[in-house]
């Protein structure tokens, strides 16, 4: 059967998840909200909206609708500001030998993230030529653990969601996979991301007869 590799994009392609946690704090600090590492695994792989709403919840504040609308525009300006000077450099170690493995062998590969600026990200990393398919957070209306990204995806490469295998570093994103009846793999912790079929620290860990296997499954 034909597969269909869907790669998650901040966490797993590029360390953006820094950026918006950087981001986040300062809004957090502003509204004297305490906003650590560990609240931000909750933010991962979810919409822009959603985060806030977390971080709101998070410090009992009820706000406007005018409010959010501005702190979610500082929060996105402040998240550009980081990735100005990004390029190929920030692509995460072991990333590129598995991307280029699946299109030696032909593999038809998408993002599947839930990122409004999935693609500048995409072209100042110079990788835009690797996805088949690009879905991002334009693309769907139901965030993380939704699998809607990922069946999207899926569907645009011409496989079935049980054919696709998920690169993803969220919990959110692993369950969005699992949900999809699709292959979960998890870059990052064990303790966060145990709900993964397969689990890796990093892509320097993963080896091409493990790609292997997937591709022959
Ligand atoms: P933006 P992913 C997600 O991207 C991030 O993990 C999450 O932290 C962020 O809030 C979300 O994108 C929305 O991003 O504000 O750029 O639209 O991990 O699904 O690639
Ligand atoms: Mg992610």
């Amino acid at each position: 059967n034909k597969k269909a590799f869907i790669f998650d994009l901040d966490g797993v392609i590029v360390d953006t998840a820094r950026y918006h946690y950087l981001a986040w704090q300062k809004i957090a600090q502003e509204l004297n909200i305490d906003f650590t590492l560990e609240h931000n695994e909750l933010l991962k792989g979810v919409s822009r909206v959603r985060s806030l709403d977390i971080i709101l919840e998070l410090g009992k504040v009820e706000a406007s609708q005018e409010d959010k609308n501005k702190w979610l525009i500082q929060k996105n300006e402040e998240y550009l500001s980081y990735l100005v000077d990004m390029d190929q450099s920030e692509i995460l170690p072991g990333v590129m030998p598995v991307l280029k493995y699946l299109k030696e062998k032909n593999q038809a590969i998408a993002l599947g993230s839930a990122s409004k600026n999935a693609r500048p990200i995409l072209e100042k990393t110079g990788i835009m030529q690797y996805f088949d398919v690009i879905v991002d957070g334009n693309d769907v209306t139901n965030a993380k653990p939704d699998p809607e990204v990922f069946l999207i995806a899926a569907k645009l490469l011409g496989a079935k969601p049980e054919d696709a295998i998920v690169f993803e570093d969220s919990v959110a994103g692993v369950q969005a996979a699992n949900i999809g009846k699709m292959t979960s793999i998890g870059i990052g912790e064990e303790k966060t991301l145990h709900e993964a079929k397969y689990i890796y620290p990093d892509f320097t860990h993963i080896d091409m007869r493990f790609i292997e296997g997937l591709i022959n499954k």
